[in-house]
């Protein structure tokens, strides 16, 4: 049994763990995430931690040669200690460390120590030390955080962020174990993975880590085995180890690439996986394995012809694609209590949105293998970035040697995915120098070393090292190659006509985005929204519960946040008036309206982006990717995230599995015109005719209706209809753009509308009786909905949990729907389980 001990503290400790978690089971203190907690137990983290425990010498053990103490992750600066003796230090959250130490234990009881600094106080002593400030300093006040993240190599977010709370955690929060072997023990393996210079073999080189080789007394031979299962393709090496000679061995598999099936990203074809085993004997085997799949990904940087600029866009297996996705943080502030299901569960809800590609943001963690695992089962390519955000960072020897040994240990475990797809120096730390946001003025030349010290002499030149088939870019977002030739740190990171840009407007009003940047690929933009009441009515008191609270505030970590969706709200709503209904319903109305202008925004925003993907606009267009901030959520609060904390999906995740559909209809007013494309990711061509509506608010009647015929191309995206708005609306008409809203559809599949005002000043809505009924059992049952009025935003909601709609935020046109629930983990659910809202509940409760 661990312990854990500071300052008269003595807890029972739980590895892999954290203290906040230990401090939670040992009762000393309630649950982290509850209303002020995180300022509550901060001084936890001031205290510098041990962790302790004894075992007995296992049996045998001295007949080993080698006995080493693995630590798969140590959080983060401690110095360990077996029977009172030091056996090495940690500095990195983000690195394994292996600990000889064979010549310490003893019979009978044994005693290990790891003797923790506080983080927060190991950041400030060494911001202190440097010879100049390395800003920012400390984060703004509105995050309720703790300085100087950037001096230690641990989740910068765990000092707090927009989104999540300050928790600078400590502990063992990876598997930590003896292990012994005699003489050579193969420790791990990395696999890269590349086609032949000619495109038609596959090469698969294979490095294997010996530990060992230093003790060894005399020459010893050794087999060592590689076998891609189930192909037939092998290869063996005999490799001899002495005292001094070299602990890797290389192993090249070649082979015909018809030889495997290639994988595909989700959405393009399908993800077959081959077990990569591997052995180093002199007798008996013992295989270790890394599953791999086979795929070429190119990041196309080529002129285009009639703009400037550069193409930036993914080609796999020679195609080029759209990427569609979002960004990952962590799924917790307490790693070890994020569980496997968890994990799959969030990249499912992403792979079930029609995504391709997530980005794991470069202020969290690289994330464990299963993430990893799931994401080449599930074909969602990772954008990778490295663990540095918004900050300037040291540059000083020991901090770049610690860095370099992170990047190499972590491209070298993660490099044979084939879901792997491109390494990122940092998250916007180009964008920060060159726009000075952490007020560098007067310092730029020195930071601007610095950070080609940092992201190009070292983090680059490691992954480059470790993977050099691998596609690397300086920074996220940046001009990519451009950025390159303008030194590092481009005029403007943020050029449409290059690479990648970050975009975000929070100015009311922002349903129609003709006015939006059209980037080459937005790989940032989004919008915040609240979780529902129920995520939040156990961690807070009542009186919390209302959207002017202190606690509304003190939740939102974003400056201004709570204004911004207010703002938002009163713009397209009107809210109507809290003191006249009770304080959770009033609450839920307001998480309602959030949900709706998030799923609106970054759906038109997205939308906008496919759009793109086929056209120049001057200089711009050619959008190849969009992934939105953010996927999912460390804790229940306000912030950008389609998923909730505990994995419901918000608004925007059903929305997102809409604006994200390999075939997409998208209705906007570009200029004074009215344009429909149709969006196709798929091969098949869609011979179907699409039908455009025009409706009045108070009935379900079509107005006006029009067959509009498609002539598709695939892979693209089809200005199908462009016409002056006020001349069609005459024509249709259709004049008053309160009254009415457009719908287009193929026929009896998915619609989408485009209304013509603010919700606040639609006329003719009324309440609307909804009646549901469900038929069918676990796991798949169909719902019929029916309604006697035009009811905008349905929102459909249970507290059964496991529960998944088809569609659900939706405008009901027609008098029936009927829809499709997904019922997981042996869910059961009735019709008197669902709630029903639409907009017009929110308003009709005054009459
Ligand atoms: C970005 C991200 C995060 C941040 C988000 C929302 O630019 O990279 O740092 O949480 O915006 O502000």
């Amino acid at each position: 049994m661990w312990k854990a001990s500071a300052l008269g503290f003595m807890l029972n400790a739980t590895v892999p763990g954290s203290i906040y978690m230990d401090l939670m089971l040992n009762h000393v203190i309630e649950d982290p995430y509850a209303r002020y907690n995180d300022i509550a137990y901060s001084k936890y983290a001031s205290f510098n931690w041990s962790y302790t425990r004894t075992f007995q010498e296992p049996v045998g053990i001295k007949n080993y040669t080698n006995v080493v103490l693995a630590c798969d992750g140590l959080d983060t600066v401690s110095e360990l200690f077996l029977n009172n003796q030091t056996i090495g230090k940690s500095w990195n959250q983000f690195v394994k460390y292996r600990f000889d130490v064979k010549d310490l234990i003893r019979p009978g009881v044994n005693v290990i120590e790891v003797r923790f600094i506080s983080a927060i106080s190991y950041a400030s002593v060494q911001s202190v030390a440097y010879p100049y400030p390395v800003p920012p300093e400390c984060p703004p006040d509105v995050q309720h955080g703790q300085c100087h993240p950037n001096f230690i190599r641990k989740e910068q977010a765990s000092f707090s962020w927009d989104w999540g709370p300050s928790f600078p955690s400590q502990g063992i929060w990876k598997d930590m174990r003896l292990e012994a072997y005699n003489d050579l023990e193969l420790t791990g393996f990395s696999a890269e993975i590349a086609p032949s210079d000619d495109g038609k073999e596959w090469l698969v080189h294979i490095v294997g880590s010996v530990a060992g080789v230093n003790s060894l007394t005399s020459t010893e031979k050794y087999l060592f085995v590689a076998v891609l299962e189930d192909t037939g393709i092998n290869q063996t090496l005999d490799v001899t180890f002495s005292q001094g000679s070299t602990d890797r061995v290389n192993v090249t598999l070649t082979f015909d690439k018809q030889l495997v099936k290639l994988w595909w990203p989700n959405g393009y074809g399908a993800q077959p996986l081959y077990n990569l085993s591997i052995s180093l004997s002199r007798d008996e085997p013992i295989w270790i394995r890394k599953r791999v799949g086979f795929r070429t990904i190119e990041l196309v940087q080529e002129p285009i012809s009639g703009a400037k600029g550069l193409s930036f866009y993914f080609k796999i297996n020679g195609r080029p694609i759209f990427m569609k996705g979002s960004n990952w943080i962590p799924a917790d502030s307490f790693q070890s209590r994020i569980t496997s299901k968890k994990i799959k569960d969030l990249l499912n809800s992403a792979r079930l949105a029609h995504m391709n590609m997530l980005r794991v943001w470069g202020g969290g963690i690289y994330e464990r293998d299963i993430f990893y695992d799931l994401a080449d089962e599930m074909g969602i390519i990772i954008w990778q970035d490295i663990m540095f955000a918004c900050a300037m960072y040291p540059t000083n020897t020991v901090f770049l040697e610690n860095v370099t040994l992170e990047v190499t240990q972590q491209v070298s475990r993660l490099k044979h995915h084939p879901s792997l797809g491109l390494w990122a120096g940092n998250n916007e730390n180009e964008a920060a120098l060159r726009d000075n946001w952490y007020n560098t003025t007067g310092k730029f030349d020195l930071y601007k070393a610095d950070y080609i010290k940092l992201y190009i002499d070292t983090v680059m030149a490691a992954v480059y090292k470790e993977h050099p088939s691998g596609i690397f870019v300086s920074s996220s977002p940046s001009n990519a190659a451009q950025s390159e030739k303008e030194g590092w740190i481009a005029l403007n990171p943020y050029d449409t006509r290059y690479g990648d840009v970050h975009y975000y407007n929070y100015t009311p009003g922002r349903y129609y985005v003709d006015t939006h940047p059209r980037s080459r690929f937005l790989s940032e933009y989004g919008y915040q929204s609240w979780p529902s009441t129920k995520s939040l009515v156990p961690l807070t008191l009542p009186a919390d519960l209302f959207e002017f609270s202190n606690f509304a505030f003190y939740r939102n970590h974003h400056g201004s946040g709570q204004e911004q969706m207010n703002a938002q709200i009163r713009y397209y709503f009107n809210k109507p008036n809290a003191s006249l209904i009770d304080p959770v319903t009033n609450f839920t109305h307001y998480v309602y309206l959030t949900q709706i202008n998030q799923a609106m925004y970054i759906r038109m925003v997205s939308e906008f982006c496919r759009r793109s993907q086929s056209y120049l606009y001057g200089d711009d267009g050619l959008t190849m990717g969009a992934l939105y901030w953010q996927l999912n959520d460390i804790w229940p609060g306000p912030s950008w995230s389609s998923l909730e904390y505990s994995g419901k999906w918000k608004m925007l995740h059903y929305y997102a599995k809409k604006f994200f559909a390999p075939e997409m209809i998208s209705m906007s007013i570009e200029a004074d015109n009215l344009t429909i494309y149709v969006v196709m990711d798929s091969d098949n061509g869609f011979p179907y005719n699409l039908t455009l509506y025009c409706f009045s608010w108070d009935s379900y009647e079509a107005k006006y209706e029009k067959l509009l015929p498609v002539k598709l191309k695939q892979q693209t995206s089809n200005l199908i209809f462009n016409e002056n708005l006020d001349d069609f609306l005459k024509k249709a008409n259709c004049t008053s753009r309160e009254k009415h809203f457009l719908y287009a559809e193929w026929k009896g599949m998915v619609g989408t509308e485009l209304p013509l005002s603010t919700y606040r000043t639609a006329v003719g809505l009324r309440k609307p009786t909804i009646k549901v009924l469900l038929a069918g059992s676990y796991p798949l049952m169909t719902m019929i909905l029916t309604t006697d009025a035009i009811a905008p935003f349905v929102w459909l909601d249970t507290d059964v949990e496991g529960v998944l709609f088809e569609d659900n935020g939706f405008l009901f046109v027609g008098d029936t729907k009927v829809l499709l629930v997904t019922l997981r983990y042996n869910a059961t659910v009735k019709a008197s389980d669902i709630k029903i809202m639409s907009l017009m509940d929110l308003y009709d409760i005054y009459n």
